[in-house]
């Protein structure tokens, strides 16, 4: 099996000859469908792979459901939709109906198998669940069906044309290069496969920093091959568009949204991209947002600047215009105590509700700054009701150790997807927004920015790679157990051996917190440097004295944003009364987000009883030290896992454990010289 990690979590490592031995011998994979690029055939392939792989079975691939073998001692495995497998004559009036991409798999009593989608995606979800199920030698269960929760599950790729990645950490890009779509597009199928198998269904493929070239005719046609290289795994493609592009590409003197040569430029190129790709799930748009050309550049409002897109879809397919929120001025004065950057998105966005067109959304990163180590939960989602909404997650760890560090994410996503807004006083959890229960919704759900590069670790870290996985899931299934799912992966990628499974879990589950106590603790946010563009390493004094707006409001006497509506920048007030209620007052807001909502003395005593600045040295001593027994902790799997993987993985667990000495004393010693207050146990300031 594939030790570089190109397969991820779909190796189907041979099961030892025991655990085989319980799972029958199958006769012939039914595929109810002859198209070789439809997922229904993708799926037959997978599953005849994964029995090779898995069970170390030949078994032949069939398209005639009548040829079905009745021999007692084999069994086979029919795949399709349900609509093909009733007309193919079968009863299918014990199968719940399901929602669009979801299945049903089935065991019946001799052993056969159905694995039948609501539609094509939906038969290779449940083709995939059936095999990574048999790969962990759990058997298939009878009369399961799984939906997922919202129709959008999205990956965002910040690949530049060049082959650059924004954010990127595992080499140059699998798309482009050179300005120009790849020839070799093999990467990318085997990219959808990964995306696939945890049902995810849409790709926005390029940077939302775009550049007008991604419209050249070159790339149009371009665009249509890597179209055509995720179809058969049900991913869909679409594009982040360039506002300007009517100025700089087609050389108008405007790229005003009500301009009708404006209107006719992006009509033209909505017509050329369906020319290639006909199922373009549509446009992304970073637009007034760190420099970026937009609506408001041309006196027009966000909604008129969505609606051009809207329209131009609507005449060609059912794509849709996802605008981003992630609006704001990035030269903010902070000697006005009032400025606050975590206000802008709500404030830009409350006014528009009512005014986009329908095949508009809006997407939301979770928290109103920027994917940082802890975060609030974006109050931009209670004041959408007739907008709906997708929310932003990054894989790609940019704020959380760039994937140089160990840091699984889903028990962050988990504080967002279950916080409840308290809408209207009623029970309003971010999950049920995002599946669209909460406002009656058709479209909505799930995006995440990811940086898979051309490494083939994908992600430049194999441990990393349990975050892609996640979020597929997550967006399946939101309320999914971060444990679970963790060991789930590690069984898949590794192995089932126990003292692997877990070791990887109690490490990934122990990371987040470890890297946010030595990053960054109370909700003060990544203590990272940001002015220089990396946002890597600590560096406190960058964050403020900048018009970034991500400050701490540290001097010598207190440090955190004071958001109350009594006294601050009145952000607490954007939320649903309850929450505002609640993050008003320091008695009431959760430690773990004091500095996020007031400003206070270091001499502050905690819930816990602690001073601020002594939780600062503890939590920075804490999180260095559990990082420190990371990589001893993974010496104990040597042998246990292929060498190559296991030496990868040890490099970056004893750089990380370095790296998070330099964030404790970094962090430490900047706060002691601020404040002068002495650490109780006399650890920091002394060398
Ligand atoms: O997190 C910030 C990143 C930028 C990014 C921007 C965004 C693509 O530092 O690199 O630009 O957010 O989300 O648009």
């Amino acid at each position: 099996p594939d030790e570089n990690g190109i397969d991820g979590w779909l190796r189907y490592a041979s099961l030892s000859s025991k655990l085989a031995s319980q799972f029958k011998q199958y006769r012939s994979i039914i595929a109810l469908s002859k198209d070789e690029s439809s997922p229904v055939f993708t799926a037959a392939k997978e599953v005849q792979k994964g029995l090779n792989g898995i069970l170390k079975q030949e078994v032949k691939i069939g398209h005639d459901l009548a040829s079905k073998s009745q021999a007692e001692d084999t069994a086979t495995i029919v795949i399709g939709t349900i609509s093909a497998f009733s007309q193919a004559g079968k009863d299918v009036s014990n199968i719940p109906p399901l929602k669009e991409d979801g299945f049903w798999l089935n065991k019946d009593g001799n052993e056969n198998v159905q694995i039948l989608g609501q539609n094509e995606r939906g038969a290779l979800y449940g083709a995939f669940e059936f095999l990574m199920l048999l790969a962990q030698g759990k058997p298939c269960p009878s009369g399961h069906i799984s939906n997922p929760s919202a129709p959008i599950r999205w990956v965002n790729q910040w690949d530049n044309l060049d082959g650059s990645i924004e954010r990127g950490y595992a080499g140059p890009s699998i798309f482009f290069k050179d300005m120009v779509v790849r020839e070799d597009l093999t990467r990318v199928s085997q990219y959808a496969r990964l995306m696939a198998s945890v049902g995810l269904n849409g790709i926005i493929v390029n940077n939302v920093n775009s550049h007008h070239e991604l419209f050249s005719l070159k790339n149009l046609e371009g665009l249509g091959r890597i179209a055509n290289a995720m179809r058969p795994w049900g991913v869909r493609i679409g594009v982040a568009l360039f506002f300007d592009t009517p100025k700089t590409l087609a050389g108008l003197p405007t790229s005003d949204p009500l301009d009708p040569d404006v209107i006719a430029f992006w009509d033209r190129i909505t017509a050329e991209l369906h020319q290639h790709v006909p199922d373009l799930i549509g446009y992304l748009i970073k637009a007034n947002s760190e420099g970026q050309p937009g609506p408001l550049t041309y006196g027009r409002t966000l909604a008129e600047g969505a609606n051009l897109f809207a329209a131009a879809l609507k005449r060609y397919g059912d794509g849709v215009v996802v605008y981003r929120a992630f609006v704001y001025n990035h030269h903010l004065d902070e000697s006005n105590w009032k400025n606050d950057r975590a206000n802008a998105a709500v404030e830009f966005f409350k006014d528009m509700d009512t005014l986009f067109a329908d095949n508009v959304l809006v997407q939301i990163k979770y928290g109103p700054i920027d994917f940082q180590v802890r975060e609030p939960t974006s109050p931009l989602f209670a004041h959408l009701r007739k907008t709906p909404a997708i929310i932003e997650f990054q894989v790609a760890q940019e704020y959380l150790g760039q994937q140089s560090h160990v840091c699984y994410l889903p028990p962050l996503w988990k504080t967002i997807l279950d916080f409840d807004l308290r809408i209207d006083g009623e029970s309003s959890p971010v999950h049920k927004i995002l599946s669209g229960e909460r406002f009656g919704w058709k479209q909505s759900g799930y995006a995440s920015v990811v940086n898979v590069g051309s490494d083939s670790t994908w992600l430049g870290s194999h441990l990393a790679m349990s975050n892609l996985y996640a979020y597929g899931r997550y967006a399946w299934a939101p309320t999914s157990d971060a444990e679970d799912v963790i060991r789930d992966w590690t069984r898949l990628t590794f192995t089932s051996n126990p003292t692997v499974v877990d070791t990887v879990t109690s490490i990934s589950m122990e990371s987040w917190p470890t890297y946010e106590n030595y990053s960054g603790n109370l909700g003060i946010q990544t203590l990272c440097e940001i002015t220089k563009t990396c946002h890597y390493g600590p560096r406190p004094d960058s964050m403020d004295g900048n018009g970034w707006g991500q400050w701490t409001r540290a001097d010598a006497h207190g440090i955190g944003m004071d958001r109350t509506v009594a006294t601050g920048t009145g952000y607490a007030g954007q939320y649903p009364t309850e929450v505002a209620k609640m993050y008003e007052k320091i008695e009431t807001t959760p430690d773990e987000l004091l500095l996020w909502f007031h400003h206070v003395p270091y001499t502050q005593r905690l819930k816990s009883g602690k001073t601020v600045i002594q939780h600062f040295y503890d939590a920075h001593y804490e999180g260095a030290a559990n990082a420190q027994t990371f990589a001893p902790r993974w010496e104990a799997l040597r042998g246990l896992i292929d060498d190559a993987r296991f030496k990868h993985v040890l490099f970056r667990l004893k750089y990380q454990a370095g790296h998070s000495l330099v964030w404790r004393d970094s962090v430490n010693n900047f706060y002691m010289d601020k404040c002068g207050i002495a650490d109780e146990h006399g650890r920091v300031g002394h060398y």
